[in-house]
């Protein structure tokens, strides 16, 4: 008797502690990053885009804070996307440019990586959209077997991904650590050396393309849905994407996945294809900009932040729901097909008033977009000109979840949380970009370290940034980047040059 009563009252009491653990948990926002590709700081009109509106990204900036002094790590894809994940700066890392289609996981599994965090924290998990940070281990990718490593392995509990890029073959989705509607009769063989298999290439069958690649550029290999990529496949037919469906395809994931989570904390790491090329958006959208494909993307891109916020209304969630808004690196018009981005941006400025782009030094390649949105934790209608990096997501994500950081996780991440709530404007004490050379941004100064490059990418037309010389610009003056005062301040570039060297050698966040 004694004995069942002194049961019932643990069990009562564990009970009651269930309840609260729970109601804690329920407690914690869920949190959606959206991250678009290529989408430079002047592409959205919240942001200066005059030309066509995006209004639901603007209405995430109405309802939450804009940042205005806000960076990826990097001016390319596959860095910015290792940083925001592991809150390490990428270049500490090799290996860690541009991932062909058939790179391994570059992501360590023996480090706690974002999502890691969050799951530990009570979080369910996913990466939906663009991956591009390679799949399975040294010995290469079997994409007819178990892919493995992959999201799964650092963090996420459910992955629904495009493994690369969309112009890089396997053109397909992964779901988990498979193929999604792989027919094993048909396997996939993927080549990044070499033709392999019968299928036609833009270089060989330019007939059977609905978009022309740019023959200074390449990407003329095997044809998917008309378009030549980089990169040659064989077999998978019935797995391959339909371009103008990936949105919606990823979308609805994304919705499916928040729906199913509804009773618990989730966080999704959205990577939307848009803008990145090739840009072949749905028909919906496709003509609709009067930009071109690149406008048209832009346009699918804010459809898709719409879809989610509706979702998030119906659920119930939208309280709840922090949802940051942001882009990989900058932007660039013609990057490998001629979709007439070029000839129909007219006057729209892509980078606003930054010089650069996508690849570059300059601030247009990593100063980009970024919105938070929360409407239980964030007051809206507010701008933010606080330096902050989205390396920063990682240790004010876990000062938000209640995770402590040991020393060697996230070295790179500033606890920023009151800033992304728009209670605090403390900058980050300095912050480094990277774009093959790199630069420390600290105060209201910028310099960037001299390198061989060439001045100008020819093919895209965007100024890298290179200089044999030390350049330094004072930013609030001159955002352009059009006044090198180097010699003006040598003191200055010694002191900041010696500074990027000891942030080289050691990460100083905590
Ligand atoms: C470049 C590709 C470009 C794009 C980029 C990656 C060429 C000439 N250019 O190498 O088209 O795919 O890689 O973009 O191959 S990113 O946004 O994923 O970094
Ligand atoms: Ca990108």
């Amino acid at each position: 008797m004694i004995y069942t009563s002194i049961l019932k009252k643990i069990s009562g009491g564990m009970l009651c502690g269930l309840l609260t653990l729970t109601a804690a948990a329920q407690q914690k926002p869920n949190i959606i990053i959206i991250y678009a590709d290529d989408l430079g700081y002047g592409d959205v009109s919240c942001y200066g885009m005059k030309k066509i509106k995006t209004p639901n990204i603007d209405k995430l900036a109405k309802q939450g804070v804009r940042f205005s002094n806000a960076y990826a790590t990097s001016a390319t894809c596959t860095p910015s996307r290792f940083g925001i994940l592991t809150g390490k700066y990428p270049w500490r890392q090799k290996g860690t440019g541009i991932a062909p289609g058939d790179a391994s996981l570059i992501i360590p599994t023996d480090h706690r990586t974002l999502p890691g965090m969050l799951k530990d924290a009570g979080y369910q998990t996913a990466a939906i959209g663009k991956w591009h940070l390679g799949l399975g281990g040294k010995e290469g990718i079997d994409w007819n077997k178990s892919i493995q490593p992959g999201p799964l392995e650092v963090g996420f509990t459910y992955s629904f991904i495009m493994p690369a890029t969309l112009d890089r073959v396997p053109c397909v989705f992964v779901e988990n650590h498979n193929v999604v509607n792989l027919d094993q009769n048909d396997p996939i063989t993927v080549n990044y050396q070499h033709k392999i298999g019968t299928d036609p290439t833009g270089l060989e069958n330019p007939e059977k393309l609905r978009m022309h690649p740019d023959p200074q550029q390449g990407h003329n290999q095997t044809i998917v849905d008309s378009i030549s990529r980089i990169g040659w496949m064989s077999g998978g037919n019935s797995a391959r994407w339909k371009d103008a469906d990936i949105a919606g395809t990823i979308t609805q994931k994304a919705i499916g996945f928040i729906s199913k989570n509804k009773q618990q904390p989730f966080f999704i790491y959205f990577a939307s294809g848009d803008i990145h090329v090739p840009r072949y958006p749905h028909s919906q959208f496709r003509g609709k900009s009067g930009m071109g494909l690149r406008g048209d993307a832009i346009l699918q891109l804010d459809w898709t932040v719409g879809q989610i916020v509706k979702a998030l209304d119906s659920l119930g969630l939208t309280k709840n729901t922090m949802i940051i808004f942001s882009s990989d690196n900058g932007p660039v018009l013609n990057d490998g097909y001629l979709d007439q981005a070029v000839e129909l941006a007219g006057t729209h400025q892509p980078g606003g008033p930054l010089r650069g782009g996508k690849y570059s030094a300059f601030e247009a390649g990593a100063r980009v977009p970024f919105i938070v949105k929360w409407p239980a934790g964030v007051k809206g209608n507010n701008t933010s000109n606080t330096l902050i990096s989205q390396l920063d997501l990682f240790a004010s994500f876990a000062h938000l979840t209640g995770q402590s950081l040991q020393a060697d996780e996230a070295p790179d991440s500033f606890d920023m949380l009151d800033q992304l709530l728009g209670k605090s404007r403390n900058s980050r004490p300095w912050l480094i970009t990277h774009a093959g050379t790199l630069s420390l941004i600290s105060g209201d100064w910028k310099y960037i370290t001299p390198s061989k490059g060439p001045k100008l990418d020819r093919a895209v037309n965007i100024e890298l940034g290179h200089d044999l010389a030390p350049q330094l610009y004072q930013l609030s003056t001159d955002v352009h980047e059009q006044k090198n005062v180097a010699e003006q301040y040598p003191e200055k570039v010694k002191a900041l040059a010696t500074q990027l060297e000891e942030i080289k050698s050691k990460p100083q966040s905590r």
